[in-house]
């Protein structure tokens, strides 16, 4: 009997050190839990919710990964241009430096001119945190329909770099006679031989990296743009031998489009002016099944700033507020992020729950083919955590 209460007492220190050395462990995690500070920009129309269920799969994998995030929402946007006349505050940008990621959703309102939105918001954040490389995947996943006939599941495995910083989205430019019937509109495209060089030394990292094709498509239309693009394509020539290991092409923007329908899966990495860049992604986007699968990653690859994940898509105000936007491009980018920042087994494991939602294809949005609501979509990514 003494025994058997001596030998109870015993288990029962034992499981009770256990638990102690577990919540030491527990502790010691915590302490040495790395920590996240991630700007929060929602912004417009489905941005709300998309980044609601964004936020919710980032939650989920910080408690089976030891991360800590401490997420800052800015209520910047088109609400915050009504009541304010500009889309953020003037010290929006040394607000946000102090961030370590920025998670954006959407901007765009049918009330505002579309350029004052993306000039208002996006664009300069992008130039000031020198996010040059915007990388924008296009992946065909199982169980996702395409449009283009006798595609198979990972047959289109392509990513764009589009540049980010310059291009045709400088913000160079003026109006003269604004109002008269002579009126003037000058755009002017710019191309740094600096700006050029290190989008196109990304993209054959990349192909380095991806190992898979090992091959750099470089898009211009300099027959017609003959300075500016003229640059490009010379600055692709000279990175290019550098790279002896990379099979390289150079094709016009006219080409390259009628090529991602007709050979997508001929292309690997595919690296772009920006207005290029842009167009080229709706493409990649659509022939792998839907805008709302669309990733981004706005990237300063020297990591002087915070960079930027957004869905490729905008804030499709049709279908704000009913509770149908697909959330998987803004999750998928918050696993670009959980990648970019070096937590990269968290970052797989969302790509593998993004992956078993769309092929076992019981909880898709509607513009997939299915039903599900926004948030019954995060709902089951997050369950495909495991
Ligand atoms: N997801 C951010 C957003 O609203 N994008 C829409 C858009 O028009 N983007 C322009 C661009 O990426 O250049």
């Amino acid at each position: 009997m003494i025994e058997i209460t001596t030998h109870d007492h015993a288990n029962e220190l034992i499981s009770l050190s256990g638990a102690y050395l577990e919540q030491d462990e527990r502790n010691l995690r915590k302490e040495n839990m790395a920590e996240y500070k991630i700007a929060v920009i929602r912004g417009d129309g489905i941005g709300i919710e998309v980044i609601e269920e964004g936020i919710k799969v980032l939650n989920a994998i910080a408690d089976r990964y030891d991360i800590k995030w401490d997420f800052v929402e800015f209520p910047w946007g088109s609400d915050y241009y009504f009541e304010h006349g500009q889309m953020m505050p003037a010290d929006a940008l040394d607000t946000l430096a102090e961030f370590d990621q920025i998670y954006l959703g959407a901007v765009g309102h049918p009330d505002i001119q579309d350029h004052i939105a993306l000039n208002g918001l996006l664009l300069p954040i992008r130039r000031r945190f020198d996010q040059y490389v915007c990388e924008r995947p296009s992946v065909l996943y199982p169980g996702i329909n395409t449009p283009l006939k006798d595609k198979d599941a990972w047959d289109i495995d392509l990513v764009v770099i589009r540049e980010n910083t310059e291009g045709e989205y400088a913000n160079v430019g003026g109006f003269q006679y604004q109002g008269f019937p002579e009126e003037i509109g000058v755009q002017v495209g710019v191309f740094t031989r600096h700006g050029c060089e290190r989008i196109i030394t990304y993209a054959f990292e990349q192909a380095q990296a991806r190992d898979k094709k090992r091959k750099v498509t470089s898009i211009t239309k300099s027959n017609a743009q003959g300075y500016g693009m003229i640059v490009w394509d010379t600055a692709f020539e000279r990175i290019a031998e550098k790279y002896p290991d990379i099979e390289t092409e150079s094709l016009l923007v006219d080409a390259a489009c009628m090529d991602f329908v007709r050979r997508p899966e001929d292309f690997d990495v595919v690296v772009a002016s920006n207005l290029f860049g842009d167009i080229l992604t709706d493409i990649g986007a659509i022939i792998t099944g839907s805008m709302g699968l669309a990733p981004s990653g706005n990237i300063d690859p020297q990591r002087r700033f915070p960079s930027m994940f957004e869905p490729v898509h905008g804030s499709a105000p049709d279908i704000m507020g009913k509770g149908i936007a697909n959330p998987l491009a803004t999750i998928i980018s918050g696993a670009m992020m959980v990648r970019f920042i070096g937590e990269v087994e968290a970052a797989e494991t969302i790509d593998a729950a993004v992956l078993k939602v769309v092929e076992e294809g019981k909880t898709l949005p509607s513009d997939l083919g299915g039903q599900a609501t926004t948030s019954q979509v995060g709902d089951a990514v997050v369950r495909a955590l495991g």
